[in-house]
Protein backbone atom coordinates (compact mmCIF):
# COMPACT_ATOMS: atom_id res chain seq x y z
CA UNK A 1 0.00 0.00 0.00
CA UNK A 2 1.57 3.51 -1.05
CA UNK A 3 1.19 6.54 1.89
CA UNK A 4 -1.53 8.01 0.03
CA UNK A 5 -4.07 4.70 0.39
CA UNK A 6 -2.86 4.41 3.94
CA UNK A 7 -4.23 7.88 4.77
CA UNK A 8 -7.10 7.53 2.55
CA UNK A 9 -7.76 4.38 4.62
CA UNK A 10 -7.16 6.19 8.13
CA UNK A 11 -9.16 8.76 7.58
CA UNK A 12 -12.64 6.52 6.24
CA UNK A 13 -11.83 4.51 9.57
CA UNK A 14 -11.49 7.11 12.06
CA UNK A 15 -14.86 8.19 10.69
CA UNK A 16 -16.42 4.56 10.86
CA UNK A 17 -14.82 3.96 14.36
CA UNK A 18 -14.78 6.98 16.29
CA UNK A 19 -17.88 9.27 14.85
CA UNK A 20 -20.44 7.54 12.39
CA UNK A 21 -20.50 3.33 12.72
CA UNK A 22 -23.99 3.44 11.75
CA UNK A 23 -22.96 4.97 8.25
CA UNK A 24 -21.91 1.60 6.92
CA UNK A 25 -24.10 -0.52 9.08
CA UNK A 26 -22.25 -1.37 11.98
CA UNK A 27 -22.43 -1.22 15.93
CA UNK A 28 -19.53 -0.60 18.26
CA UNK A 29 -19.66 -2.16 21.92
CA UNK A 30 -19.77 -0.03 24.54
CA UNK A 31 -15.81 0.65 24.76
CA UNK A 32 -15.55 0.97 21.03
CA UNK A 33 -14.80 -2.39 19.60
CA UNK A 34 -16.15 -3.80 16.54
CA UNK A 35 -14.98 -7.47 14.92
CA UNK A 36 -12.97 -7.58 12.03
CA UNK A 37 -14.42 -9.30 10.16
CA UNK A 38 -17.77 -7.74 10.15
CA UNK A 39 -16.07 -4.19 9.83
CA UNK A 40 -14.66 -5.25 6.64
CA UNK A 41 -17.59 -7.05 5.66
CA UNK A 42 -19.36 -3.67 5.70
CA UNK A 43 -16.21 -1.41 4.16
CA UNK A 44 -16.77 -4.06 1.03
CA UNK A 45 -20.15 -3.14 0.92
CA UNK A 46 -19.40 0.57 0.83
CA UNK A 47 -17.37 0.14 -1.52
CA UNK A 48 -13.69 -0.08 0.30
CA UNK A 49 -12.73 -3.42 -0.38
CA UNK A 50 -10.00 -4.01 2.10
CA UNK A 51 -7.98 -7.48 2.87
CA UNK A 52 -6.93 -8.25 6.68
CA UNK A 53 -3.28 -7.66 5.38
CA UNK A 54 -4.25 -4.52 4.27
CA UNK A 55 -6.06 -3.35 7.89
CA UNK A 56 -3.03 -4.74 9.75
CA UNK A 57 -0.41 -2.50 7.48
CA UNK A 58 -2.81 0.19 8.28
CA UNK A 59 -2.88 0.20 11.93
CA UNK A 60 0.56 -0.47 12.12
CA UNK A 61 1.53 2.45 9.85
CA UNK A 62 -0.99 4.80 10.83
CA UNK A 63 0.81 8.24 12.06
CA UNK A 64 -0.72 8.34 15.04
CA UNK A 65 -1.24 5.06 15.80
CA UNK A 66 -5.12 5.75 15.85
CA UNK A 67 -6.48 2.16 16.23
CA UNK A 68 -5.58 -1.24 17.44
CA UNK A 69 -6.78 -4.59 17.91
CA UNK A 70 -7.77 -6.17 20.95
CA UNK A 71 -5.68 -9.13 22.72
CA UNK A 72 -7.18 -11.62 20.49
CA UNK A 73 -6.68 -10.34 17.37
CA UNK A 74 -10.09 -10.27 16.88
CA UNK A 75 -11.80 -7.17 17.45
CA UNK A 76 -10.57 -3.34 16.44
CA UNK A 77 -10.81 0.64 17.95
CA UNK A 78 -10.06 3.79 17.32
CA UNK A 79 -7.65 5.43 20.73
CA UNK A 80 -9.44 8.13 20.87
CA UNK A 81 -11.36 11.08 19.54
CA UNK A 82 -14.54 9.61 19.53
CA UNK A 83 -17.95 11.29 19.18
CA UNK A 84 -20.52 8.80 19.70
CA UNK A 85 -20.38 7.36 23.56
CA UNK A 86 -17.91 4.94 23.98
CA UNK A 87 -16.34 4.11 27.68
CA UNK A 88 -12.81 3.30 26.90
CA UNK A 89 -12.23 1.87 29.80
CA UNK A 90 -8.35 3.41 29.67
CA UNK A 91 -7.49 3.19 33.75
CA UNK A 92 -6.38 6.81 35.38
CA UNK A 93 -2.94 7.76 35.06
CA UNK A 94 -0.62 10.33 37.00
CA UNK A 95 -0.08 12.94 33.79
CA UNK A 96 3.43 14.81 33.70
CA UNK A 97 3.64 17.78 35.30
CA UNK A 98 3.00 20.00 32.54
CA UNK A 99 0.59 19.06 29.30
CA UNK A 100 0.27 20.87 26.18
CA UNK A 101 -2.37 21.91 24.12
CA UNK A 102 -2.56 23.42 20.79
CA UNK A 103 -5.21 25.62 19.57
CA UNK A 104 -5.63 29.19 17.37
CA UNK A 105 -5.90 32.11 18.51
CA UNK A 106 -9.16 33.26 17.43
CA UNK A 107 -10.24 30.54 20.46
CA UNK A 108 -8.59 32.18 23.48
CA UNK A 109 -10.88 34.29 24.45
CA UNK A 110 -12.97 31.44 24.49
CA UNK A 111 -10.82 28.97 26.14
CA UNK A 112 -9.37 31.56 28.74
CA UNK A 113 -13.43 32.30 29.89
CA UNK A 114 -14.46 29.02 30.09
CA UNK A 115 -11.23 26.78 30.09
CA UNK A 116 -10.83 23.69 27.13
CA UNK A 117 -13.98 21.86 27.16
CA UNK A 118 -14.16 18.63 24.55
CA UNK A 119 -16.14 20.57 22.41
CA UNK A 120 -17.32 17.53 19.71
CA UNK A 121 -15.61 14.86 21.30
CA UNK A 122 -15.54 13.00 24.85
CA UNK A 123 -12.60 14.61 26.35
CA UNK A 124 -10.14 17.00 26.01
CA UNK A 125 -6.96 16.27 24.19
CA UNK A 126 -3.35 17.23 25.54
CA UNK A 127 -0.15 16.46 24.56
CA UNK A 128 3.04 16.00 25.96
CA UNK A 129 5.32 17.46 24.02
CA UNK A 130 5.29 21.07 22.47
CA UNK A 131 5.66 19.81 19.05
CA UNK A 132 2.43 17.55 19.06
CA UNK A 133 0.45 20.61 20.36
CA UNK A 134 2.33 22.95 17.92
CA UNK A 135 1.08 20.34 14.79
CA UNK A 136 -2.66 19.64 16.22
CA UNK A 137 -2.85 23.52 16.41
CA UNK A 138 -1.26 23.66 13.04
CA UNK A 139 -4.20 22.39 11.72
CA UNK A 140 -6.67 25.19 12.12
CA UNK A 141 -3.86 27.76 11.48
CA UNK A 142 -1.13 29.60 13.12
CA UNK A 143 -0.58 27.52 16.24
CA UNK A 144 -1.16 28.87 19.57
CA UNK A 145 0.12 26.74 22.15
CA UNK A 146 -0.89 26.46 26.08
CA UNK A 147 0.30 25.22 28.83
CA UNK A 148 -1.60 23.37 31.23
CA UNK A 149 -0.77 22.72 35.19
CA UNK A 150 -1.04 19.13 35.04
CA UNK A 151 0.17 18.37 38.06
CA UNK A 152 -2.14 21.57 39.86
CA UNK A 153 -5.28 19.66 38.12
CA UNK A 154 -4.00 15.97 39.38
CA UNK A 155 -3.89 17.73 43.07
CA UNK A 156 -7.09 19.24 42.74
CA UNK A 157 -8.76 15.76 41.88
CA UNK A 158 -8.89 16.38 37.95
CA UNK A 159 -8.72 12.81 36.63
CA UNK A 160 -6.26 11.86 33.78
CA UNK A 161 -6.39 8.90 31.49
CA UNK A 162 -3.79 7.89 28.56
CA UNK A 163 -4.64 7.17 25.30
CA UNK A 164 -3.10 3.58 23.63
CA UNK A 165 -1.48 6.01 20.99
CA UNK A 166 -0.36 8.58 24.32
CA UNK A 167 -2.66 11.27 24.16
CA UNK A 168 -3.53 12.72 27.50
CA UNK A 169 -7.30 12.68 28.35
CA UNK A 170 -9.23 14.43 30.54
CA UNK A 171 -12.34 16.15 31.20
CA UNK A 172 -12.01 19.64 30.81
CA UNK A 173 -9.41 22.33 31.90
CA UNK A 174 -10.50 25.30 33.92
CA UNK A 175 -8.95 28.45 32.89
CA UNK A 176 -6.94 29.07 35.96
CA UNK A 177 -4.58 26.03 35.09
CA UNK A 178 -4.00 27.26 31.68
CA UNK A 179 -0.95 29.77 30.37
CA UNK A 180 -0.23 30.76 27.28
CA UNK A 181 3.08 29.90 26.54
C1 LIG B 1 -11.01 24.31 20.91
C2 LIG B 1 -6.49 15.20 16.26
C3 LIG B 1 -13.68 27.51 22.16
C4 LIG B 1 -9.76 23.49 20.96
C5 LIG B 1 -5.42 16.04 16.88
C6 LIG B 1 -9.74 22.89 19.57
C7 LIG B 1 -5.64 15.84 18.36
C8 LIG B 1 -12.42 25.65 22.44
C9 LIG B 1 -11.20 22.73 19.22
C10 LIG B 1 -7.10 15.51 18.45
C11 LIG B 1 -12.76 25.60 23.80
C12 LIG B 1 -11.70 21.32 19.37
C13 LIG B 1 -7.89 16.58 19.13
C14 LIG B 1 -13.60 26.61 24.32
C15 LIG B 1 -11.46 23.96 23.38
N1 LIG B 1 -14.05 27.54 23.46
N2 LIG B 1 -12.88 26.60 21.62
N3 LIG B 1 -13.98 26.65 25.60
N4 LIG B 1 -12.16 24.54 24.37
N5 LIG B 1 -11.61 24.62 22.22
O1 LIG B 1 -10.46 18.61 17.00
O2 LIG B 1 -7.50 19.22 20.48
O3 LIG B 1 -6.09 13.28 13.88
O4 LIG B 1 -12.02 18.33 18.98
O5 LIG B 1 -8.63 24.29 21.22
O6 LIG B 1 -4.14 15.67 16.45
O7 LIG B 1 -7.87 20.22 18.15
O8 LIG B 1 -8.23 13.14 15.16
O9 LIG B 1 -9.68 18.93 19.39
O10 LIG B 1 -9.13 23.75 18.65
O11 LIG B 1 -4.89 14.85 18.94
O12 LIG B 1 -6.34 11.57 15.67
O13 LIG B 1 -11.92 23.54 20.16
O14 LIG B 1 -7.55 15.38 17.11
O15 LIG B 1 -6.13 13.86 16.26
O16 LIG B 1 -11.17 20.57 18.28
O17 LIG B 1 -7.69 17.81 18.46
P1 LIG B 1 -10.88 19.02 18.35
P2 LIG B 1 -8.11 19.15 19.14
P3 LIG B 1 -6.74 12.91 15.19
Amino acid sequence: MNETDVIRVSKKLSHYLRHAPGRIGIDLTTDGWVEVDVLLTALTGHGLRLTRADLDEVVSRNDKQRFAYDETGRRIRANQGHSVAVELNLPMAIPPAVLYHGTVARFLPAILRAGLRPMSRHDVHLSASVATATAVGARRGTPVVLEVDAQAMADAGHEFRVSANGVWLTRGVPPAFLRRR
